[in-house]
């Protein structure tokens, strides 16, 4: 049976700028898929909550130069608890010589300020695409 693709999302750390993490958000949910917002937390909580929550996606959102640091921790919590199958993306401020680092720490895609929220949501549903939106 298929099911809705689901996407837990959140600020990593302390990060106090929201508004691109809930535009993604609601752009992905208008499109069909379960999301998840939990808000500022750190990274062992994030992948504590994407297991729960049994998501096919981790959607972190990084403005304020945490993502070195952060981003990978998230990845290597959700493998060590045997959910390192699950696509983890960010956006934010990543300056782009961070991306290749990112990318090798399992960081699927980085996408930066300006993003057209479309290219998101078509790269969310093309990792699924046996679901349904
Ligand atoms: C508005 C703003 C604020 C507001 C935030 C209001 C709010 N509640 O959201 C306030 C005034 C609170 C603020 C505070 C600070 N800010 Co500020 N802020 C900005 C500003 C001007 C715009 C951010 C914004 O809302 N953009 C609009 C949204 C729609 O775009 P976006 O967030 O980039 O999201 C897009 C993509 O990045 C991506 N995306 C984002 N998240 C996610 C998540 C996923 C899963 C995906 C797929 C995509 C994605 O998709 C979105 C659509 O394209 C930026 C400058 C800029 N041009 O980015 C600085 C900026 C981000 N801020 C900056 C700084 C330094 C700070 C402060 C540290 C300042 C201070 N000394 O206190 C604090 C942060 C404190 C903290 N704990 O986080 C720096 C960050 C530098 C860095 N990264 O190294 C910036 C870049 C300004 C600068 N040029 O120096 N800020």
């Amino acid at each position: 049976m298929t099911r809705k693709i689901r996407v837990v999302m959140a600020r990593l750390g302390l990060d106090s700028h929201w508004r691109g993490s809930i535009m993604v958000a609601r752009a992905l949910r208008d499109a069909g898929m379960e999301v998840i917002y939990v808000g500022n937390q750190d990274p062992e909580t994030i992948a504590e909550t994407a297991l729960q929550e049994d998501a096919d996606v981790v959607g972190l959102s990084s403005l304020s130069g945490n993502h070195m640091e952060l981003a990978p921790r998230v990845v290597n919590a959700l493998r060590s608890k045997g959910g390192g199958h699950r696509t983890v993306i960010l956006g934010g401020t990543v300056p782009p010589p961070d991306v290749p680092r990112l990318k090798e720490a399992g960081i699927a895609e980085v996408f930066g300020p300006g993003t057209p929220l479309e290219r998101i949501v078509r790269y969310v549903s093309a990792c699924f695409p046996q679901n349904p939106r």
